[in-house]
């Protein structure tokens, strides 16, 4: 009965969390009663992945009888605001604070006042520069770089017998956003390393989102045109199913005129592939609400824990998009 009132006072201040933009007045008694009070400084809701990681990270709080609360506050991908939230976490003394950080650096002074409150930090999703890694307990989320190693281990297989060289274009995610730069660096160590005669014939940021994306994908069209360009690798799915757009604004056809590599996988994206617009798709796991909710027990234990944990994820090419459609999660 007991736990059934902190569920609805935390669905209460869910939702609260979210119009206050965490500035709430349901100040959380961090610290004392049963169950934890959580604050979290998510990225924004730029992207299906996004939404269903919020969505994970939401209901696995509610569900858990271990979280009184979790106060959730959307930063618009803008670092201020997150820094501002995590001020009020920090007011409010909640027990455990999670960040999702929209770009690696500029965290140092925040991340220390937490620390200075006696408030532990779990990173979840993004990471931070290796500067700050005294400044958080752990990592919850995906080796980008492996990502990155993937799709670039499909490029290769697929042009290595190109006798003209491949012509890439790469629209990167969020510029200084961790999955933006290992991303990139993943997928250019492995073209190296197997020396693909490769040309990089223009890299933009398209911000992770399908607006920018189509946007980013049309100057690239003006600026260079399509003929005798082989390769588009998205950093994820929005981007990717935006630049299909502007491909076929152009009068061409996305997956056999150019050919494309998304990360993420959602619903979306998979449907694309199925319908023959995209060649390869490096999975990206957005749901870990439940592994999260373990780790912030943990951390409010004091329990000592690695660095970093990986989330599970695979890759599908074109012989598997239609059978895996129906698992998609997102
Ligand atoms: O790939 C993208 C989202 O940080 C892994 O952020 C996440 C990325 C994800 O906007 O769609």
């Amino acid at each position: 009965m007991f736990k059934q009132v902190l569920a609805g006072v935390g669905a209460g201040a869910l939702l609260l969390g979210l119009t206050a933009c965490g500035g709430g007045d349901d100040s959380g008694d961090g610290g004392s009663g049963d169950g934890l009070v959580v604050g979290f400084a998510q990225v924004g809701a730029e992207s299906a992945w996004r939404t269903a990681n919020s969505e994970s990270v939401k209901s696995a709080a509610e569900a858990d009888d271990r979280i009184a609360e979790l106060k959730f506050v959307d930063g618009q991908q803008e670092q201020e605001k997150q820094i501002e939230a995590i001020r009020n976490f920090i007011t409010q003394q909640v027990d455990v604070i999670v960040l999702a950080p929209v770009v690696e650096t500029g965290w140092t002074d925040v991340l220390q006042e937490a620390e200075d409150a006696g408030i532990p930090v779990v990173l979840a999703d993004r990471g931070v520069e290796a500067a700050d890694e005294d400044l958080y307990v752990t990592r919850l989320g995906s080796d980008f770089a492996e990502e990155g190693r993937k799709a670039g281990a499909w490029a290769v297989e697929t042009f290595a017998d190109d006798p003209d060289g491949t012509r890439i274009l790469e629209l990167q995610g969020t510029t200084g956003s961790a999955p933006a730069n290992d991303r990139k660096s993943g997928f250019f160590e492995v073209l190296d390393a197997e020396g693909l005669n490769y040309e990089l014939v223009d890299s933009q940021s398209g911000n992770f989102t399908a607006e920018e994306g189509k946007a980013v994908m049309e100057t690239f069209i003006t600026t260079h045109g399509l003929e005798g360009i082989d390769l588009l690798y998205a950093h994820n799915d929005e981007m990717g199913l935006g630049a299909i757009q502007a491909i076929e604004e152009a009068g061409f056809k996305p997956g056999e005129d150019i050919q494309i590599i998304i990360v993420d996988g959602s619903k979306a994206g998979f449907q694309a592939g199925v319908d023959g617009k995209l060649n390869y798709i490096v999975e990206c796991n957005p749901v870990f609400g439940e592994q999260l909710m373990d780790v912030v027990v943990d951390v409010a234990n004091g329990e000592s824990m690695e660095k970093f944990t990986p989330v599970e994820e695979g890759v599908f090419d074109s012989t598997q998009f239609e059978a895996e459609l129906p698992n998609r999660q997102f």
